[in-house]
């Protein structure tokens, strides 16, 4: 035992990478537990049911087990740039149920449009479009989602974006959303992502803690 909160995650997971950059930013440490999605460790499921990642377990027990609330966790601990009043909504931008929500929906189907083959992917990929315009025209605005700087929204939902990206970059360099573009790319270029992105072994019991953020 380490004394920190303990962070059971999975490195490419959007709601996993949204609560280890908020982690890194605040600079709240906390002991990393990498998990195989295949194989969940008993200790995580034993501390919530549902074996989704991020699960962040709190020396008085407390248990945190969705991505949104870990990241108001940390930046109740610390939040040097105010994320959580960052613009006109902070941390309840309407954005991000968008996002968590419909979006997500059609980001699954359009990744894995195979599983889903009542249409074909670039259906899926026009759904999820009308969330991208939506982004699209905030940030012809400003630079972030929230306003000069960035914030809470811009972390929350980068990370689907990226996966989103990923899925056809050669289509998403040619799309008509170039301020999506150069906000997508600068979080991809930016410090707390490349923090959060190291590669870690699945834990096992008993081994040496990982802190993280790592102390520099
Ligand atoms: N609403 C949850 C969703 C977390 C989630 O679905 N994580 C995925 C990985 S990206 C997961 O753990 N899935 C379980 C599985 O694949 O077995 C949150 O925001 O934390």
């Amino acid at each position: 035992m380490t004394g920190h909160p303990v962070l059971y995650s999975f490195r490419r997971c959007p709601y996993a990478i949204r609560a280890r950059m908020t982690l890194a930013y605040a600079d709240v440490p906390v002991e990393l537990r990498e998990v195989l999605l295949k194989d969940k460790p008993p200790a995580m499921l034993a501390l919530s049911q549902k074996g989704t990642v991020p699960v962040l377990a709190l020396p008085d027990g407390r248990v945190i087990d969705e991505s949104i609330d870990v990241m108001r966790w940390t930046l109740g601990h610390r939040d040097p740039n105010a994320w959580l009043t960052q613009g006109d909504y902070g941390d309840r931008d309407p954005l991000i149920t968008e996002n968590d929500g419909r979006f997500k929906t059609c980001l699954d189907k359009y990744k894995y449009a195979d599983r889903h083959p009542e249409h074909p992917p670039h259906k899926y990929r026009e759904e999820a479009c009308s969330f991208l315009r939506e982004l699209e025209w905030r940030l012809s605005e400003a630079p972030w989602l929230g306003g000069q700087q960035e914030g809470f929204a811009d972390i929350a939902i980068f990370p689907f974006i990226r996966q989103f990206a990923g899925v056809d970059r050669a289509w998403f360099d040619e799309s008509p959303y170039p301020h999506l573009r150069r906000w997508l790319d600068s979080l991809l270029d930016h410090p707390l992502f490349k923090a959060v992105m190291a590669k870690h072994p699945p834990w096992t019991p008993g081994q040496t803690p990982v802190i993280f953020p790592e102390d520099t």
